[in-house]
Order: structure tokens, then C-alpha cells, then sequence
């Protein structure tokens, strides 16, 4: 074979194996994405939910597919500890909350930050949402990897901000980094080009507090 060549081909060779793996160094330490997958706690043990989150300008977009839950609403928050490890949830702590302390709210807040709003479960006990967290992020200060994403018993109440009483935990899962991979389709696209927008559902979540 042709010395240059073979020399050629080496070096290309050899910039694809280098780049590849420090491409993914890159991301690896800068989170894109985030999962988590909540299972039923030990009174509710078929209840199931995932929530993806993506980063946007305005927040965190999610999108969650819940099934096994007991039809009607269920409130779902982020919760400051991931730690589900309690068989009702309860290691998972108080509410998350994106300002200020999570542990002594302070005394203005009218509404829990970390709110998913509600999934509305089926005859079926499928339930799907989607909607955008303001503020929230996967680095930083504030990130929300590491807290738990809990469902509830319950739906919302607004009538009692800023702990609500959605009822006691059915589901409780640790939010992770995600491969972006895995949550590439922009959760917001479609509804953004149908006309349904983004601020809707901030709008929802900014007006319910909950347990
Ligand atoms: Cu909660």
C-alpha cells in the first residue's frame, strides 16, 4: 500500500476514536436532559409515572406518562430530597421549592415552585401531562437533579398555599441525568406549532399550590 496513504488513512483513523470519546467527556459533565422514573410506594405499589425534562429559555419543559394510578387527579411536585427510600415516600422531605429555602419558605411564597401541576389518570389509570417548570434548571444552584418527583393521592388544593394537601405519596422517583438521546424530541414542538403554547401551562402551574 502506498506509504502516504496508509499514513492517511491512520491519521483519520485515529481523529475518529479521539474525537468521539472527547466529544462525550464534553457532555457528560453538562447535563441536557433529565429523568425520573417514579414507582409506586408500599400502599400503592402499581403506581408509575416518568417525567423528562428538557432545558428551554423560559424554564424546564417536561413531559409525563403516568399509568397505574387511581383514577382522578393526582398533584405531582418536586420534592427536596431524592430519597424514596421510606416505604410512604416521606424520605423524600418537603417540597422543592426554586426560591429561596425549601426547609423555611419564606413567609411571601404563594405557591410551591417545584410544582408539576396535576395528572388527570383515566378509567384506566394512564394519565399523560406536559408543562414548564419557570426557573427551573439542570445545573447550578437551583438544579433539579439529585430531588424527587412524588405524586400524590390527591389533586391539587389551592385553598391551602403554600402546602396544599394533595395526600399522602403514591409514587416517588429521583430525578437523573438523562442522554439527551433518549428525550431529543423537543417536548413543546408540536403543541408550538399547533397554537397551544408553553405559557398555558406555566400559567397553570403558577396559579396551584399544593401538600
Ligand atoms: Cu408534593
Amino acid at each position: 500500500m502506498n506509504t502516504y496513504l496508509a499514513t492517511g488513512l491512520l491519521a483519520v483513523a485515529g481523529a475518529a476514536f479521539v474525537s468521539a470519546p472527547a466529544l462525550a467527556a464534553k457532555n457528560e459533565d453538562k447535563p441536557q436532559a433529565a429523568i425520573a422514573v417514579a414507582d409506586g410506594t408500599k400502599a400503592t405499589p402499581a403506581a408509575h409515572a416518568v417525567v423528562r425534562f428538557t432545558p428551554t429559555q423560559k424554564g424546564l419543559a417536561y413531559t409525563t406518562e403516568a399509568h397505574g394510578l387511581t383514577p382522578g387527579k393526582h398533584g405531582y411536585h418536586l420534592h427536596i430530597y431524592g430519597d424514596c427510600s421510606a416505604a410512604d415516600a416521606t424520605s423524600a422531605g418537603t417540597h422543592y421549592n426554586l426560591k429561596g429555602s425549601s426547609l423555611n419558605p419564606p413567609a411571601d411564597i404563594d405557591r410551591i415552585t417545584g410544582n408539576l401541576g396535576e395528572l388527570v389518570a383515566d378509567a384506566n389509570g394512564d394519565a399523560r401531562d406536559k408543562g414548564l417548570l419557570p426557573n427551573a434548571k439542570l445545573k447550578g444552584k437551583k438544579s433539579i437533579i439529585g430531588r424527587a418527583v412524588i405524586v400524590h393521592e390527591k389533586a391539587n388544593d389551592p385553598s391551602q398555599p403554600p402546602i396544599g394537601a394533595a395526600g399522602s405519596r403514591q409514587a416517588c422517583g429521583v430525578i437523573g441525568i438523562a442522554d439527551p438521546a433518549s428525550v431529543s424530541a423537543p417536548p413543546m414542538a408540536d403543541d408550538d406549532a399547533a397554537g397551544n403554547n408553553i405559557a398555558d401551562e406555566t400559567a397553570k402551574n403558577e396559579g396551584s399550590s399544593a401538600e
